[in-house]
């Protein structure tokens, strides 16, 4: 064979096997989109369906468990708020009034009959549902009262006890009370009044104990009064209501 037909035959070789892979590679690509395209349908059609399916089957179901959902986020919200509440609390007056037994009954709802005057101050921490409350219990004797306003300063609130059927010592619980109130310190910390002991026939009522204080002319703060019995357990709830208050700055 002579070098210009070898030339020839090689070029048809060539020629011929470039058309091949062509072909090939195109029916690889169609192929390919094909069953790209067959199969990417596939998936959505079955997609679709199941979403329909549930849908139709669970929608109900699928909107409770969204509500319980959005629901239980909110109960964990306003728990998480609420745990937060700390407050501090200060029980002032004179001594034998019912500060220390007051703070038992809080704590654990028990009237303790023969409980010793305070020496010094006590503190205890209640938890009364999400609110922790730090407790001072300060000792009523003379000698204590010039402790007190140290242990009132920056208070949620300050807790004057009297002994609502000791009409003796009511004056001096209103010099008393007047002299902390008159403190710069402790300018608009709320203060609650609590006539102690009404199970005792003599104890004055609240109404009674507002005028005997002359609490209505205490008008730079808020002032409240509460008869109570912390041996009768009697108003402590409304007690502990106003006192919760006080911690989440609500009036
Ligand atoms: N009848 C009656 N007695 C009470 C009541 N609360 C307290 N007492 C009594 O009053 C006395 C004095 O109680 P305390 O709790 O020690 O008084 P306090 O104010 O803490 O006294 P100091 O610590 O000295 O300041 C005790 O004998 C108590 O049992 C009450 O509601 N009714
Ligand atoms: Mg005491």
């Amino acid at each position: 064979m002579s070098n210009k037909n070898k030339y020839k035959k090689n070029y048809k070789t060539v020629i011929h096997n470039h058309y091949n892979d062509l072909n090939d590679n195109t029916t690889y690509i169609l192929y390919g989109r094909f069953y790209f395209v067959k199969i990417s349908n596939f998936v959505l059609v079955f997609l679709s369906k199941l979403l329909m399916f549930l849908v139709s089957k669970n929608l109900f179901k699928i909107i409770s468990l969204l509500m319980s959902g959005i629901i239980q986020w909110l109960i964990d919200w306003l728990r998480s708020l609420f745990f937060k509440t700390e407050m501090e609390l200060t029980l002032v007056g004179l001594q034998n009034s019912g500060k220390t037994t007051l703070v038992n009954v809080i704590a654990s709802g028990q009237f303790i009959e023969d409980a010793i005057p305070t020496v010094g101050f006590n503190m205890r921490k209640v938890t009364k549902g999400n609110v922790t409350m730090k407790l001072w219990d300060i000792g009523g004797q003379p000698r204590f009262r010039s402790m007190w306003e140290r242990y009132c300063r920056g208070v949620n609130a300050i807790v004057f006890v009297v002994d609502a059927a000791d009409r003796e010592k009511l004056e001096a619980a209103n010099t008393e009370l007047r002299n902390l109130l008159e403190k710069p310190q402790l300018a608009n910390i709320p203060v609650l009044v609590l006539g102690n002991k009404n199970d005792l026939p003599e104890a004055l009522t609240a109404d009674e104990l507002i005028e005997a204080l002359h609490l209505k002319s205490i008008t730079n703060r808020e002032v409240s009064c509460y008869s109570i019995s912390a041996k009768n357990q009697v108003n402590i709830d409304i007690t502990l209501q106003w006192l919760i208050r006080k911690g989440k700055g609500q009036k």
